[in-house]
């Protein structure tokens, strides 16, 4: 049976990940891990700062782990605050994971990878999976070297290491910190709760973006997948949807006609700017059969329905 360790546990994307994991694996094969405990958490948590070697190798042979999804990092948006923090976090806690990983015999690796990877230079509609990456941000840099290295112990180690460039991730059940993609997030929230939204891209701004469940099962079907289906060792790409500020609010006022928007684009328009507006993720539906469930209508439905039934019972 495996015994899987899920780094960043408390994150975005790692405590519906967990949960997932959890009802799949059962709960006393899911080890959580992050900075600082979360006290609603339920299951197996250890406290982790993966920028330490040594604690890292004590829980992946303590609970002799046979596979890792390795989710700690800072994203585009924070990661500019501090470029060689960021560079540094974002990299020693990857290598650590592939160190451990190898020599503790560690089956299989997720690693995270971004649309953040691409920069200007590329088709910016139906980006293709073998582009040109030239990133503009440093969470950029380090998932590009990321993916490099990945491959590395793939083809040096023998290392199963997996991956997915992913696009923005919208989800009610946790709130993203630092990305670029974020408003996608907060915009529910604010129309949820009757307030005004202040949005810091500009309203055509299209971007790549998915709900968070199907991030969730793309996350595990690859890590299913037979390996010698896989062809991309890098980083997949993958596609849910593609939006703008402009549309998602079209999407809302179907529930709330009266949701009022500006728009003070920051620093994250340049950010933005330099991603792509689409994905060809042509190879990740034919290498491990990767379809999205969820558009824009049918995530705007969930998004309201789950935060009302939140904000109700927070009031209650
Ligand atoms: C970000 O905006 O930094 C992230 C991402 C697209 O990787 N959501």
């Amino acid at each position: 049976m495996e015994r899987i360790l899920v780094t960043g546990a408390s994150g975005q994307l790692g405590a519906v990940l967990t949960k997932a994991l959890q009802l799949k694996f059962g709960a006393e094969h899911v080890i959580a891990s992050d900075l600082q405990f979360n006290k609603s958490f339920k299951g197996v948590f250890e406290t982790l700062d993966v920028t330490n070697l040594e604690a890292l190798k004590t829980i992946v042979g303590t609970y002799k782990v046979t596979r890792i999804y390795h989710l700690a990092a800072i994203l585009s948006a924070k990661g500019e605050a501090t470029p060689l923090k960021t560079w540094e976090i974002n990299m020693s806690t990857f290598f650590n994971v592939l160190e451990v990983s190898r020599l503790l015999g560690v089956e299989r690796v997720f690693f995270p990878s971004s649309i953040a990877v691409f920069g200007p230079n590329v088709s910016r509609m139906n980006t293709p999976q073998s582009s040109n990456l030239s990133p503009l941000t440093v969470y950029g840099v380090s998932k590009v070297a990321g993916e490099n290295w990945a491959n590395y112990y793939f083809n040096k180690y023998d290392l199963d290491v997996r991956s997915i460039r992913y696009p923005g991730i919208i989800g009610h059940q946790s709130l993203p910190g630092g990305g670029t993609t974020d408003y996608a997030v907060d915009i529910y929230h604010k129309a949820v709760k009757g307030e005004p939204f202040d949005c810091f891209l500009k309203a055509s701004t299209r971007l790549p973006m998915i709900y968070i469940d199907d991030a969730v099962r793309a996350s595990m079907e690859l890590m299913e997948a037979p390996s010698k289906n896989l062809s991309v060792r890098t980083a997949y790409n993958l596609a849910g949807m593609s939006f703008s500020p402009e549309e998602i609010v079209r999407s809302i006022k179907k529930s709330y006609p009266n949701f009022e928007v500006t728009y003070r684009p920051d620093f994250r328009q340049k950010i933005a700017d330099s991603w792509p507006m689409s994905i060809d993720d042509s190879k990740a539906r034919e290498d491990w059969g990767w379809k999205p469930k969820y558009d824009l209508d049918t995530m705007s439905q969930v998004m309201i329905d789950n935060l009302k039934r939140y904000y109700n019972s927070v009031i209650a």
